[in-house]
């Protein structure tokens, strides 16, 4: 397969300021004309050959200026056009089949409508085109169609007009004025019904809203329309920018490959980020919704008005969107619940892709597929990497920083020096070393050591950047640590310092402090790093209970309860310190629960035990049977332990009624917690309570805990409650989709013959990326079930990967990774692991996707 390498970039030979496409479109059979005004580049390499990239499509008719010509040839799935002149009008004609197109990509149908998805290369599935970030074009886009089928047709910019065609057709004419690449253009056809609203802009300019859904879905857009309202004014507030068309539209969509799209004054969302109400969206189903609102939003100009050179700077938009969207959602609710749970993410998510076979730096130096690389790398760390900067700057020079960005790159393909460059200058930040954040692949460690004499306390510092692939040794990089010295015992300190470690290792002293001080070290997770700091348990049960900074108090709790668990799972725990170490757990938790300077969304996050994933990734070879066990017997313990104030907890809230305030959400999270640890440790108490908060439930965050909780449970309540679930909803997708999640994630011994039975199920379909997420994603994540010693849960996976390839690779690819931690998993397991990597493999026909991650994988 060919390797697409960064250092080759070469500017476009021709450029297409100008682009009319006509579409007649048929849910079987669509044509397109696309006519081009080329030029060529001054800054190209002024090859007199036209490339116009394409993907299972073929030509039907190539004209230049107005003649048919066929000297034209195909290079691959690419076109290659001669071209004498300067400038040219280059027409061609293609057709599609959107009905059988079940990869999402290119111009599909789903439920009877039309819709495209062209990022990252999609486009070249429509029509042959430049299909790069960096040819930017004026689009004008015609479009008929059935009148009954595609009552409302839509593109990006602004509709200039319509009309009625002949034998039950009507058409549309859309322009949009703002150059853009071929990703960001987007075409919807279907019977759709709009919740409309207006937006002004602070400028006084009125901006029409419109969330279009299939009909008897509005009702649920109410949430999503308050979102996009909210997001609009944040920009205009938190970055300075203003929406730049007269009219944005949204529309929802139940096939979709990703979770949203910002094609310009258009976006389509997967209806999962759209739809909600209180009957059938949990909480955190809102807050997503909230956060991809925005986040699509804020593309508008962190994307689309400044865009991306070539495919390596996707961090550029998606690293720097994804930390607008991340300060939006904080400042619309908690912001230190939203860090944690932030942090709980990368941590989650990221750290074992930089830990594993799939390691690339925030700006990859190649790939084959670039659909691989949307990933928690380059969205979250990049996030992390543009917080930092944010961090040391402050954010009004971050701020003059991201104003001069915008400034000096509006209506261009930047790349992520550009970025860098400017908050330099317009932070007055020197960013050289910093650099090698981008470049550079692999979570810094950074070993921790204080020592007290005297007066002085001297913190010693040590960074190191592990190896990854293709990167054997690394340089150090600037880590901003926010830190405070509390005295242990007035429970106060004497301000946070930021201190930037840049060397391998580097020591820092403070005087004045006549007793040894407890560390609180990298306060509001200012850097991406990984601390080991090995210190005795009552300094961290004095932070959980006293820091300040509340994502260092729950980073307290989560290293008590890590430390822990790492020496039970690794042997090395007498009984004597496990009943110690258990019982500061336990006062810990007391201590929270107790709490009453604690809100109740706080108190969740402080309550939450460290995910599997995160404890696997503290060995350098995990054994997932044994972490699982030792993390719940702490559950149990904690459950039966604390059984009274649980029971005390649920009883408090559960008197709560139901409301979007954060004081009636931070109780529902608490219901559903109390209920964990008494499943865990009091079941049968557990058990009456769950069937109660199932029946009483009057929304979906206690209806799904409960049922979360009866479905890891035995007994025939799990079935009378799973069916009365799948009753009530059916015919709501969505909600369907928990209900395979729920089954599929339990806690249950035979959730693997669960999965077996569901994957038969009549609402089952491998065509559906939500189905397939909801029933398989679950089991992925399931690590008792994945990693059952049979091999089973693998094998599944494994099987899944080969049957959906050929279907849908980008959804397909998205469960290699998976499989691909093999060599951080205990042997026996590893060789069934890589076993299935190899049965991939050996497949016929892999898609570029699949190939791409599975090799990796192995290599
Ligand atoms: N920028 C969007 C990326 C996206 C995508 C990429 C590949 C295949 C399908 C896709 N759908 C959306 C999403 C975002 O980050 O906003
Ligand atoms: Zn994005």
């Amino acid at each position: 397969p060919q390797v697409i390498r960064r250092e080759d970039y070469q500017p476009p030979a021709w450029l297409v300021p100008e682009i009319l496409l006509d579409f007649r479109l048929g849910l079987e059979s669509t044509n397109v004309t696309a006519r081009l005004s080329v030029r060529r580049n001054p800054d190209g390499n002024g090859s007199a050959t036209l490339r116009l990239n394409g993907d299972q499509i073929s030509p039907l008719a190539v004209r230049v200026d107005g003649a048919a010509v066929n000297d034209w040839r195909l290079d691959g799935p690419d076109l290659l056009l001669p071209l004498s002149g300067e400038s040219h009008q280059v027409e061609i004609e293609t057709h599609v089949n959107p009905a059988s197109n079940s990869q999402l990509m290119g111009l599909y149908a789903s439920h009877g409508m039309l819709c495209t998805q062209c990022e990252a290369e999609g486009f070249r599935r429509i029509t042959f085109f430049p299909d790069r970030p960096d040819v930017l074009s004026t689009y004008r886009v015609r479009m008929s169609g059935d009148k009954t089928a595609f009552p409302v047709l839509l593109s990006n910019g602004n509709c200039e007009s319509q009309g009625e065609g002949e034998g039950g057709t009507h058409w549309a004419e859309w322009h949009d004025p703002w150059p853009k690449p071929s990703y960001l253009f987007a075409l919807v056809a279907g019977d759709l019904i709009a919740n409309h609203d207006t937006f002004t802009t602070r400028s006084g300019r009125t901006v029409d809203l419109n969330i279009w859904v299939r009909k008897g879905d509005e009702e649920r857009t109410q949430h999503a329309m308050e979102s996009l309202k909210a997001s609009m004014k944040w920009d205009e507030e938190a970055f300075g920018r203003e929406y730049d068309l007269d009219l944005f539209n949204i529309v929802a969509v139940s096939d979709f490959n990703m979770g949203a799209m910002e094609n310009k004054g258009l976006n389509v969302f997967n209806t999962r980020y759209v739809l909600a109400d209180p009957e059938t969206a949990t909480d955190a189903d809102y807050d997503a919704i909230e956060g991809v609102i925005g986040h699509e939003y804020f593309h508008n100009w962190s994307g689309n008005r400044v865009t991306c050179r070539d495919w390596f700077q996707l961090s550029l938009k998606e690293g720097f969107t994804v930390l607008r969207d991340q300060m939006f959602s904080a400042d619309m609710g908690s912001s230190a619940v939203k860090r944690i749970e932030d942090v709980r993410i990368l941590r989650s998510a990221q750290y074992p892709e930089d830990s594993g076979p799939l390691a690339h730096s925030i700006r990859p130096d190649s790939y084959q597929e670039i659909s691989n690389f949307y990933t928690a790398t380059i969205y979250n760390k990049g996030a992390e990497v543009i917080r930092m900067m944010r961090t040391m700057a402050g954010p009004e020079r971050f701020r003059a920083g991201t104003d001069l960005y915008f400034e000096r790159h509006d209506g261009e393909a930047a790349t992520c020096e550009d970025f860098v460059k400017a908050i330099e200058d317009g932070a007055e930040l020197d960013l050289g070393q910093f650099r090698l954040w981008y470049s550079q692949a692999g979570t810094p460690q950074v070993a921790v050591d204080l020592e007290h004499s005297g007066d002085r306390v001297v913190l010693k510092l040590a960074q190191v950047v592990p190896p990854t692939p293709g990167q054997p040794e690394k340089q150090p990089v600037p880590v901003p640590l926010k830190l405070a010295l509390f005295d242990r015992e007035t429970g106060q300190h004497r301000g946070e310092e930021l201190v930037i470690l840049d060397k391998p290792e580097q020591t820092f002293t403070f005087e004045g402090y006549p007793r040894a001080p407890v560390l609180s070290i990298n306060r509001g997770f200012s850097a991406p790093v990984a601390i080991a700091f090995e210190r005795p348990a009552q300094d961290l049960v004095f932070l959980a209970a006293h820091d300040d900074d509340p994502f260092a108090r729950y980073e307290a709790m989560q290293s008590l309860v890590v430390q822990h668990l790492i020496a039970a799972v690794g042997g090395s725990l007498g009984e004597g310190a496990r009943a110690v170490e258990r019982d500061a757990i336990g006062q810990a938790f007391k201590a929270i629960l107790a709490d009453d300077s604690l809100d109740d969304l706080m108190r969740g996050e402080l309550l939450i035990l460290p995910a599997e994933g995160y404890l696997a990734e503290q060995f350098l070879v995990a054994d997932p049977t044994a972490i699982h066990a030792e993390r719940e017997a702490l559950k149990a313990w904690l459950g039966s332990k604390l059984k009274d104030s649980f029971a005390e907890l649920h009883d408090r809230v559960s008197a709560v009624s139901y409301s979007r305030d954060a004081a009636a959400r931070g109780a529902r999270k608490l219901k559903t917690q109390a209920l964990v640890y008494l499943a865990a440790g009091a079941p049968a108490d557990a058990k009456r309570r769950a069937i109660e908060q199932y029946r009483q439930a009057d929304n979906m965050t206690d209806r799904q805990g409960a049922l979360m909780v009866l479905a890891g449970l035995e007994g025939p309540e799990r079935r009378e409650a799973l069916a009365d679930y799948h009753g009530r909803y059916s015919g709501n997708a969505l909600v369907i989709d928990k209900w395979f999640s729920l089954q599929a994630g339990s806690l249950h011994p035979d959730v693997l013959t669960h999965v077996q039975a569901l994957a038969e199920h009549p609402d089952f379909t491998m065509a559906n990326p939500n189905r397939v997420r909801a029933l398989y994603m679950a089991l992925a994540m399931n690590a008792k079930a994945f990693h059952a010693p049979s091999g089973e849960g693998y094998r599944m996976i494994g099987e899944l990967i080969r049957q959906l390839d050929p279907i849908n690779p980008q959804t397909a690819a998205r469960f290699v990774p998976s499989l691909g931690r093999w060599r951080r998993i205990e042997p026996r397991r590893a060789a069934m692991m890589r076993g299935e990597l190899e049965r991939i493999a050996a497949e016929p026909s892999l898609s570029r996707d699949v190939l791409e991650q599975v090799t990796k994988s192995l290599g």
